[in-house]
């Protein structure tokens, strides 16, 4: 593996899971494959789970990690290619990737949607700019439009907890008071359909995923017709992709309640965190048995681990 982008860069997935699995068996067979390398973990937004995990794996590999949040201490970053600099950003994005480049054998980068232009953001265009200009591998640590990271600790965990083989898992959309990127839900459908679940998701009518990511999922407009007989309940919320970036319901009759459960199959809870209690779920489903959002984000570091050691060996 050369950069990690999405689930087109995993190959086989079920492979990928089980090596995934392995390593968190024993996290340490592996520390002389990443001495004396070093990885840059840069952020643009704000991170606890991704910042933590990630720096973990590289550790785990016996890494050197170097983090910068780019917006307390760095230079602002210009990344519009033309423009007279005359602003607030002392520095462009063209120089400042080569640079940490040098100091670097992987680059980590989480650079949220800008929500300016649908056209940018589906396009990739600052991760694509790492891949192009930095000449080390670029790992997207959530990028405009996905979150594949998480998409696949979100699989390692649902292959752990599953009781069948093709788990019925729904993605159900739940109210939020902030404009929020369709990146992980993306991630989400994408990887579960590569995975083989039989995916539903559900939320308000406008707030359909773009056909590239929803894929073949069905989608089911009556959450709690959703809900029964799922295996897996995955809560998250996003805006919508048209028009683009905006809120089209705050709903709160969507907050995934106690009620909504009892119409599973006994069905397990996960939401990739930070999440809003009592707007997303309530606080007695996420502080329930059945909710695994912690082990959840404990297996953020064996995705991390999983893609990081593939890089090195490729290096
Ligand atoms: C982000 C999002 O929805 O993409 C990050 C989630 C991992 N969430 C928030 O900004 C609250
Ligand atoms: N789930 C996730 O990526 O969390 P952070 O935004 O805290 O990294």
């Amino acid at each position: 593996m050369r950069h990690f982008t999405s689930v087109h860069d995993i190959g086989d997935l079920h492979e990928a899971i089980r090596e995934a699995r392995e390593i968190k068996r024993t996290p340490y067979d592996w520390q002389d494959l990443g001495r004396y390398k070093t990885m840059v973990l840069l952020f643009f937004n704000s991170s606890l789970r991704t910042r933590l995990s990630t720096q973990k794996a590289a550790m785990n590999l016996g890494m050197n990690v170097i983090v910068l949040d780019v917006n307390q201490g760095a230079w602002k970053l210009e990344s519009e290619r033309g423009v007279i600099m005359d602003g607030d950003k002392p520095e462009h994005l063209l120089e400042a990737i080569p640079v940490i480049g040098t100091y670097c054998d992987v680059i980590g980068v989480r650079s949220f949607a800008q929500f300016e232009s649908r056209t940018d953001d589906y396009n990739e265009i600052i991760i694509s700019q790492f891949i192009q200009y930095a000449g080390v591998p670029v790992v997207s640590m959530e990028s405009s439009a996905g979150h594949p990271l998480q998409a696949f600790a979100d699989c390692i965990t649902i292959e752990e907890y599953k009781t069948v083989e093709k788990p019925k898992v729904v993605l159900t959309w739940a109210p939020h008071p902030r404009v929020l990127p369709q990146a992980v839900a993306n991630s989400f459908a994408q990887w579960t359909q590569a995975a083989g679940y039989d995916l539903v998701i559900t939320h308000p009518t406008g707030y359909e995923l773009a056909p590239e990511y929803a894929g073949h999922a069905r989608v089911e407009y009556n959450q709690d017709k959703a809900f029964e007989g799922a295996h897996f309940i995955y809560a998250k919320n996003w805006s919508a992709y048209e028009p683009y970036g905006q809120i089209l319901s705050q709903n709160r009759a969507w907050t995934v309640d106690e009620r909504k459960m009892a119409l599973t199959d006994n069905a397990k809870f996960m939401h990739c965190l930070p999440v809003r209690r009592n707007m997303i779920v309530t606080d007695g489903v996420i502080e329930s048995e059945n909710s695994i959002v912690i082990p959840q984000a404990a297996n953020r570091v064996f995705s991390a681990q999983t893609v990081l050691k593939r890089i090195l060996e490729n290096l």
